[in-house]
C-alpha cells in the first residue's frame, strides 16, 4: 500500500506551534490509545522538547484496561506524566486541571507571592483526529471548538479559557512527512489521521493487519466464520455477502463494503482493538 499525503499546511502548522511554544507552560500530548506509538510525530516532539508534557491516552473506553497499562508502562519510561481519558464522557478531564496544576505548582505560587493570578498556557497536540478539540470542549464543559471524525477539521489559532482559570490552545493535527515503518502509517489510516480519499484498500490491510489477533471480533459483528488460512479478499466476500454490499447490477461492493468495517473500527463497534 503506498500513503501519498500532501503535508504543506502540516509544515505550515508546526512552524506556528514552534513559534507560540515559547508562550506555553505545558504540552497536552494526544496520543489515540488503540496505537498510541505509531502517534508519536518525530517532529511534534521536536517541537515541544523542554517542554513539560502530559501524554494523553485519549479513546481508552475503545481498548481494554491492560492494553493501558502496557502503554502507560511504556510511556513512563519516558519520565513524563501519562493519563488515560475519554474525552467525550463529561468532566472527565478534570483530572487534567490537577496534574497540570501538580507539574506547574511552583510556577504558580510564585506569581501568587507576587500577587499575580497565573494563567497556565496548555498547547493541545497530536495527530489529526485523535479528540484534540473533544478534549478541549471537555475541559471547556460546552462545545467552543469544531470537531470531526476527520482529519484537518481544525484550521488556524484557536485559543480557550476554562472556569478553572487555563488558557488552552488547540491546534491542527500533524503529521510528518515520512514514517519510518509502513506499518505506522497504515495505523494511522485505520485510526482515520489520514484522508481516507488518499487511500485504497485501506479494510482489505485493516483485516489483514488485525485477522490473527481480533478474527473472533469480525466473525461476531459480520455474522461469519473465518477458516484458518483463509484469503483476506474471501473475508471481505463474505462480510459483504453477509451485510448485502451490493451495486446496482448485483456484484460485491467491495468500496461500500471497506468504509463500513473502517468506520465501525473508528466507532468501536468491532469491539476493542489494539494496533500498536
Ligand atoms: N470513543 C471516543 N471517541 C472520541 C474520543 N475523543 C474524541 N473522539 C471522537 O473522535 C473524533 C475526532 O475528534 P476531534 O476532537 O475532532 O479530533 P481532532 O482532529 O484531534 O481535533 C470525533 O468523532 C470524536 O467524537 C474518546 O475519548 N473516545
Ligand atoms: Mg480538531
Amino acid at each position: 500500500m503506498v500513503i501519498q499525503w500532501f503535508p504543506g499546511h502540516m509544515t505550515k502548522a508546526l512552524r506556528e506551534m514552534e513559534k507560540e511554544m515559547k508562550n506555553i507552560d505545558i504540552v497536552f500530548y494526544l496520543l489515540d490509545a488503540r496505537a498510541p506509538l505509531s502517534c508519536f510525530n518525530p517532529k511534534l516532539t521536536q517541537v515541544a522538547k523542554n517542554k513539560k508534557i502530559i501524554y494523553i491516552l485519549n479513546k481508552a473506553d475503545l481498548v481494554d484496561e491492560k492494553d493501558i497499562t502496557r502503554f502507560k508502562s511504556i510511556l513512563q519510561k519516558q519520565n513524563a506524566d501519562v493519563v488515560a481519558l475519554n474525552s467525550t464522557q463529561s468532566n472527565s478531564g478534570k483530572v487534567l486541571f490537577l496534574s497540570a496544576k501538580k507539574l506547574l505548582e511552583e510556577k504558580v505560587e510564585l506569581k501568587k507571592s507576587k500577587g499575580i493570578n497565573y494563567s497556565i498556557k496548555v498547547m493541545v497536540v497530536g495527530v489529526p483526529n485523535v479528540g484534540k478539540s473533544t478534549l478541549i470542549n471537555n475541559m471547556c464543559g460546552f462545545s467552543k471548538t469544531t470537531t470531526g471524525d476527520r482529519p484537518g477539521v481544525t484550521r488556524g489559532k484557536q485559543w480557550v479559557t476554562t472556569k478553572e482559570g487555563f488558557l488552552l490552545l488547540d491546534t491542527p493535527g500533524t503529521l510528518w512527512p515520512s514514517f519510518e515503518e509502513e506499518r505506522i502509517g497504515k495505523n494511522l489510516a485505520y485510526i482515520g489521521s489520514i484522508k481516507d480519499e488518499l487511500l485504497d484498500d485501506l479494510a482489505f490491510y485493516f483485516i489483514k493487519d488485525i485477522v490473527k489477533k481480533y478474527g473472533d471480533l469480525l466473525e461476531k459483528r459480520y455474522d461469519i466464520k473465518i477458516e484458518d488460512n483463509c484469503e483476506i479478499l474471501d473475508i471481505l466476500e463474505k462480510i459483504c455477502t453477509s451485510r448485502n454490499c451490493l451495486l446496482k447490477n448485483n456484484e460485491l461492493d467491495y468500496d461500500r463494503c471497506g468504509r463500513m468495517i473502517i468506520d465501525d473500527f473508528r466507532k468501536g463497534r468491532l469491539g476493542k482493538i489494539v494496533l500498536d
